[in-house]
């Protein structure tokens, strides 16, 4: 891709209205654009990272056995009528009247639409576990939406749901998310630790946020410091990990009672985070008023055990800018990054830099390696300043000089080591 060619609208200024660093960055590198309050639309360079975010969740999902599907945005309110929330769920549903009268709603969550789903197409415990999923856009009316895409009003959501027979396949099936979690997290080298967290509108008996430490995240929660001695990006995500990770106090500010906490205050920590995912075991919660039962193993009709399991997809693209970025801009993990490499060519109009930038372009698109050169008429320190700002894990620099000695600079944006190699040795590296 070519930058003269492509849609960066980036800002020199700090917008005003943004609060906190991954906001200002995401308007800054021209990754979104506010449409209306807590509303955005992505543009290229962040709908990559969207899209990249996306795609790690969806494998983690797939491998571990569940499907996907894709729900309607928009419901009916009955849905909602039977399973005796449609009251309750009060001003931050978005109510809508089509042109029947009848009432609808722009879904905040899936419980109703997956378990109506179910019960029309499930009869027996030997079609279970289940386990659906969807990546969809919710809505939800904030009362404060704030801080760009960490709290919007509609944002991305991955939402699975897990039906079982009885109470242990049920617990099966949220450790299995919670590995999943685990993986998931790590992929994309964020620590995100697992807390005791009360279940809100969602309902239910037992529930893990899965929170992301950061200075400006919005929850406070606390911490057993075995925590920070675990190295989640080195763990194996197996079921010793998730009984070990239970078993750990963690809790978010509504759960947390110093007076009864397990852990000794010089073993306790506390800070702020950013929920990156929820997971619910909610039982009989929808299943019952709705009627979806399955025929058990002695021909009697039982209503299943269900569980969800959310990861804010949207969000996590502003959390991810949180953890990692530095006064220059962002600096992208290679796993969600949206270009791997960014080419700088210093002299664009000069035959040989020009024919050299050609050449590599071609011969990384064969490779599979995706690139942004930056082949604009600005200064050098513009595309510098640039580079850095966007954050693609590597810069190549490309000027007349390094040319001429058969050279070009490679930098590592998170490190920010440099070194001049071969543009062979280039390739080398960028295709391994
Ligand atoms: N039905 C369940 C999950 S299946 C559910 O709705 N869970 S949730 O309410 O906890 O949301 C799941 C995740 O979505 C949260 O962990 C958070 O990462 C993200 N999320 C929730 N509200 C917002 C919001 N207003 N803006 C951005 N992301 C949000």
């Amino acid at each position: 891709m070519r930058l003269s060619r492509y849609f960066l609208p980036l800002l020199k200024e700090v917008p005003s209205e943004a609060q906190i660093v991954s906001h200002q960055l995401m308007l800054r590198a021209g990754m979104i654009r506010q449409s209306s309050a807590g509303i955005y639309s992505w543009l290229p360079l962040g709908f990559r990272v969207l899209r990249r975010v996306e795609q790690i969740v969806r494998e983690e999902m797939n491998a571990a056995g569940a499907h996907e599907i894709l729900m309607p945005a928009i419901q009916p309110a009955e849905l909602w009528q039977e399973s005796g929330r449609y009251e309750d769920y009060g001003k931050e549903m978005l109510r809508i009247t089509d042109r029947h009268e009848r009432p609808m709603l722009y879904g905040p969550t899936h419980e109703e639409v997956v378990t109506d789903i179910f019960r029309r197409s499930v009869r027996s415990y030997r079609d279970l576990p289940v386990n659906l999923y969807q990546i969809q856009w919710k809505f939800r009316d904030e009362i404060r939406p704030r801080f760009g895409v960490m709290r919007g009003r509609e944002f991305l959501m991955k939402d699975n749901y897990s039906f079982d027979l009885d109470l242990a396949g049920a617990m099966r099936s949220y450790d299995n998310m919670f590995m999943a979690y685990v993986r998931t997290f790590r992929r994309m080298d964020l620590t995100a630790i697992p807390m005791r967290a009360s279940s809100g509108a969602i309902g239910g008996d037992m529930s893990h946020e899965f929170q992301v430490l950061a200075a400006t995240g919005e929850s406070q929660v606390y911490y057993d410091v075995a925590f920070e001695e675990f190295d989640f990006l080195a763990a194996v995500a197996d079921e010793a990990t998730v009984e070990h990770l239970k078993g750990l106090y963690a809790a978010t500010d509504e759960e947390h009672d110093s007076a009864s906490c397990p852990v000794p205050a010089e073993r306790l920590r506390s800070g702020r985070g950013i929920e990156v995912g929820q997971i619910f075991y909610f039982g009989t919660k929808y299943s019952k008023p709705m009627g979806a039962t399955v025929a058990g193993p002695d021909g009697q009709e039982v209503p299943v055990e269900m569980g969800c399991y959310g990861i804010g997809i949207s969000r996590l693209a502003g959390a991810l800018i949180e953890v990692f970025h530095d006064d220059a801009g962002i600096r992208w993990p290679e796993s969600v990054a949206p270009f791997r490499l960014g080419i700088i060519n210093l002299r664009p109009g000069d035959a040989a830099c020009d024919a050299l930038v050609a050449d590599l372009e071609g011969k990384l698109a064969r490779a599979g390696v995706e690139v942004l050169i930056d082949d604009r008429d600005e200064s050098p320190g513009a595309k510098f300043a640039t580079m850095d700002l966007i954050g693609l894990p590597w810069q190549a620099i490309v000027g007349p000089r390094g040319v001429k000695q058969g050279v070009v600079e490679l930098k590592n944006r998170a490190s920010g080591e440099r070194q001049e190699l071969s543009p062979e040795a280039l390739l080398g590296r960028m295709t391994a």
